[in-house]
């Protein structure tokens, strides 16, 4: 009997670490769990990884926070440095690997011109930042001028997750972080700090000043999909604005499967959200690639919607 060739696959929420920057970054995560040769490989050993999973491509994207934590002048030189050496990267291994670049979100215009020079000069496939930006949400009007400059060059956003606001961690978590660590990260702080993101996002009106603009979400949409007919229904609410939530998240934002290989999770997107804004994503080295591409082989979806979570809506997006 005939077996279906292998598809294309690409992945879009796949990390490393830039020495320079992230010689400051202290994850008890990467630690405890042997991460930083893969974060610091472009190479090899990443390589091969993607190949015993069948990833053709990774569009890589620093791991958090990134640049949402750096504070001084020296960001914006910071960032270009980093971006620079990530286009090396790919420059070295000829289809294999596309990009997400960093924004010095420091200084947002400084940030829109970044993001300018990475997608024109280096072919980058849009911007990703992590976080809260030195405390701020990513809706603040200070950072409207990179909403704006993503819309003119046409190229995507993608909201990432970071450790949450040292307030939350507070008032939320503190009791759990020592025996359960990852209450603050991938086990429910990052989703939920990432998903208000969101909701603040469609809530503050940069999506109808710039119209154009498009967000993607890891994580199977951080729990969005599933209560997105609640939100759409508590914000129509009398004694809210008149918005239509919904339709604003639809036309918006993109999803990836990243960390999250959930049949139920992506059948519940699929209804919300429709086939075509769902994407194939890891989360290497944070997740194993094989279990990543093993599960898109049991989802009960035809070859026709799997090609087009594996590859054709990312190309798409990101015209590759
Ligand atoms: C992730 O990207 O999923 C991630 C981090 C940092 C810690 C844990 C984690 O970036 O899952
Ligand atoms: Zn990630």
């Amino acid at each position: 009997m005939a077996t279906d060739p292998k598809p294309f696959v690409i992945a879009l929420e796949e990390h490393y670490w830039d020495a320079e920057l992230a010689a400051g970054f202290k994850s008890p995560e990467v630690n405890n769990r042997g991460l930083r040769p893969k974060l610091d490989s472009l190479g090899e050993l990443r390589i091969d990884a993607m190949d015993e999973a069948g990833i053709d491509v990774q569009v890589l994207s620093h791991g958090a926070p990134a640049t949402q934590r750096l504070d001084s002048d020296s960001a914006v030189a910071l960032a270009r440095r980093v971006n620079d050496r990530l286009h090396e990267a790919v420059l070295a291994h000829p289809g294999r690997f596309e990009a997400f670049g960093v924004l010095p979100t420091v200084d947002p215009l400084a940030s829109a011109d970044e993001l300018e020079r990475v997608v024109t000069k280096h072919g980058f496939k849009g911007a990703m930042v992590h976080g809260l930006a030195n405390g701020l949400f990513f809706d603040d009007r200070r950072f409207w001028p990179i909403y704006e400059r993503a819309r003119a060059l046409d190229v995507p956003l993608y909201l990432h997750p970071a450790m949450p606001h040292p307030a939350v961690i507070e008032a939320y978590y503190k009791e759990y972080v020592k025996d359960f660590p990852s209450i603050l990260t991938a086990g429910w702080g990052f989703g939920v700090e990432t998903a208000t993101q969101a909701i603040r996002i469609v809530l503050s009106g940069v999506l109808e000043a710039y119209p154009g603009v498009k967000l993607i979400l890891g994580h199977m949409g951080e729990g969005l999909p599933f209560s997105l007919w609640r939100i759409d229904q508590a914000m129509s609410r009398e004694g809210n604005r008149t918005t239509s939530f919904r339709e604003a998240f639809r036309e918006h934002f993109w999803i990836t499967t990243s960390g999250n290989f959930s049949t139920p999770a992506l059948l519940c997107s699929i209804m919300e959200l429709g086939v075509e804004r769902i994407m194939f994503s890891v989360d290497w080295p944070y997740v194993d690639n094989v279990p990543g591409t093993e599960w898109m082989k049991t989802v009960p979806l035809c070859t026709a919607d799997k090609d087009k979570i594996l590859h054709g809506n990312a190309r798409r997006l990101l015209k590759m």
